[in-house]
């Protein structure tokens, strides 16, 4: 068994808390309903967006707030790929479209669904309503993937080969099969399995943009399994350390939210 030298530092706050990851996330992970973030990036690579998803009754809500957007309306979609390679994001696919399968043999499949909320033949599960962006160059939107789900299954948002949320250049006219005639892809977020809150619980998507990027970055990629107890590791590893005459550090400092912003 490896020693751990009490001293005041980061590196042994970090040694416990991979400890107790490891200890811990299986248990936590079987009860705690999933949640995924994107960071949407625009063609150089810059942020301009994030985004949280939750499971809500009807679907996967997603909460997202951008910046340094051209003004406009913009066509928005899940697409079925979680893949964003700038600056075309064609890496994305097409939008995400699964076909219900459970129950059905092969030859009794219903027929892919055409794109658009106003198309009699759709919409794709992944259709979205369009994003408006002001003036001010922001936008804020909360919107539900119908039918999606983050758990394991065929309209998994998380599914073989993941999921990316997308923004176009123009308007999606909601009835053009295959994509609304909006033009190129001007952003894109991969869809990643994380909490969409701080540690003080509130959402990220409240938080400044900045804040959030530094936030995650503290942290590095989430895994699957290690994301559901991120937050509550972080507090019983704070404990423990303090216990143990160790100060953690932690991840970013972070702005006290508006109480207005939480809900
Ligand atoms: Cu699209």
């Amino acid at each position: 068994m490896r020693r751990v030298t009490p001293r005041a530092g980061v590196a042994p706050a970090l040694l416990l808390l991979g400890l107790l990851t490891a200890t811990l996330s299986t248990r936590a992970f079987a009860d705690t309903p999933p949640l995924g973030f994107a960071e949407i990036t625009g063609s150089s690579g810059q942020l301009v967006g994030v985004a949280s998803f939750q499971r809500v009754a009807d679907g996967v809500e997603i909460r997202a707030r951008f910046q340094a957007l051209p003004p406009g309306v913009h066509g928005y979609h899940v697409h079925a790929v979680g893949k964003c390679e700038a600056p075309t994001f064609v890496t994305a696919g097409d939008h995400f479209n699964p076909t219900p399968m459970e129950g059905l043999a092969l030859n009794e499949l219903p027929p892919p669904k055409e794109h658009g909320l106003l198309n009699p033949r759709g919409p794709h599960p992944g259709d979205l309503p369009n994003l408006v962006v002001g003036e001010d160059v922001t936008a804020s939107m909360t919107t539900i993937v119908k039918g999606a789900t983050l758990a394991p299954g065929n309209f998994s948002l998380f599914d073989g080969d993941g999921t990316s949320l997308v923004i176009h250049e123009r308007e999606d006219d909601q009835v053009s099969d295959p994509a609304g005639n909006s033009g190129g892809r001007i952003a894109c977020g991969v869809l990643g399995a994380g909490p969409a809150h701080d540690l003080n619980g509130h959402m990220f998507v409240n938080q400044p943009l900045d804040a959030q990027r530094t936030f995650r970055s503290a942290w590095g990629p989430y895994a699957p399994e290690q994301w559901a107890l991120e937050r509550d590791v972080y507090i019983i590893a704070q404990r423990a350390t303090q216990v143990a005459g160790v100060q953690a550090e932690p991840p970013a400092p972070q702005a006290e939210p508006e109480p207005a912003d939480e809900d």
